[in-house]
C-alpha cells in the first residue's frame, strides 16, 4: 500500500473539512448574535434568570405539581405489606410492567418463591411521595420493591434495571445464564439508556 500517497490526500481532505466547520461555526455565530432574541418560529426565546427561583406549578399540567426542585417525602403515609417475601410497589407504566412481567415469567416457569404482593402506586395522585415509598426509593419514582426473605434485613430495591437484574440473580439459572452474562448485559443496559 502507498503510505506517501495517501497521507496527503488525508490531510486535504481534513483541511477542507476544517474549514468547512469553522465556515459553518461562524455561520451559526452570526446567527446566534442576530436572532438572539427568537427561536426559529419567531417566539420569544427562554432567557434564563441570573439567580433562578422555583415558581410553585401545581395546575399546568398533569405533572405540575409532580415535579419539584427537592426531593424527599412530603408525607407521612405507611405501605401495605402483604404475605408474600417480594412486596412490588409500583404501577402498569412501561417501567412498572418490566417488572411485572419478569415476575410473572418467573412464576411461569415454576419459580414458587417468585410470588409477590402487588400495591398500586398512584403517581398523579402524589402517593410517591409518601414517607414509606420514599424510604425504599429516594428518587420517588416507580417500580420499588421491597425483599422481606430474611425478615431482620429486608432489602430495598428501586430502578427497573436494578429490581430485573436483582430478582435474575436471586432467582438463578434461566434468566441470568453464566454463558450469555455480558449479552444479557448489553440488552438490559441498552433498554434502560435507549428504549422508549
Ligand atoms: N429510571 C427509572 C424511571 C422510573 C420512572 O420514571 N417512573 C415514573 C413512572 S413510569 C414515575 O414514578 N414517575 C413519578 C414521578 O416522577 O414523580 C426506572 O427505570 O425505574
Amino acid at each position: 500500500m502507498n503510505h506517501k500517497m495517501r497521507v496527503p490526500s488525508l490531510l486535504r481532505f481534513t483541511h477542507s473539512f476544517a474549514a468547512l466547520s469553522l465556515r459553518s461555526s461562524s455561520t451559526a455565530l452570526r446567527m446566534s448574535s442576530t436572532e438572539a432574541n427568537t427561536d426559529t418560529a419567531g417566539a420569544a426565546k427562554y432567557v434564563p434568570p441570573k439567580v433562578w427561583t422555583w415558581e410553585p406549578d401545581e395546575g399546568s399540567n398533569a405533572f405540575g405539581a409532580v415535579n419539584r426542585p427537592t426531593a424527599g417525602a412530603r408525607m407521612e403515609r405507611k405501605l401495605p405489606i402483604g404475605k408474600h417475601a417480594l412486596q412490588l410497589y409500583s404501577l402498569a407504566t412501561p417501567n412498572g410492567q418490566k417488572v411485572t412481567i419478569l415476575l410473572e415469567e418467573m412464576l411461569e416457569a415454576g419459580i414458587k418463591e417468585a410470588d409477590y404482593d402487588a400495591w398500586i402506586v398512584k403517581i398523579l395522585e402524589l402517593d410517591q411521595f409518601g414517607s414509606d415509598f420514599v424510604d425504599i426509593n429516594p428518587n420517588s419514582k416507580i417500580p420499588a420493591l421491597m425483599d422481606h426473605t430474611d425478615k431482620d434485613k429486608p432489602v430495598r430495591v428501586f430502578e427497573s434495571g436494578s429490581i430485573l437484574l436483582y430478582l435474575a440473580e436471586k432467582f438463578d439459572g434461566a434468566f441470568l445464564p453464566t454463558e450469555k452474562r455480558t449479552e444479557v448485559m448489553n440488552w438490559l443496559f441498552w433498554q434502560m439508556g435507549s428504549a422508549p
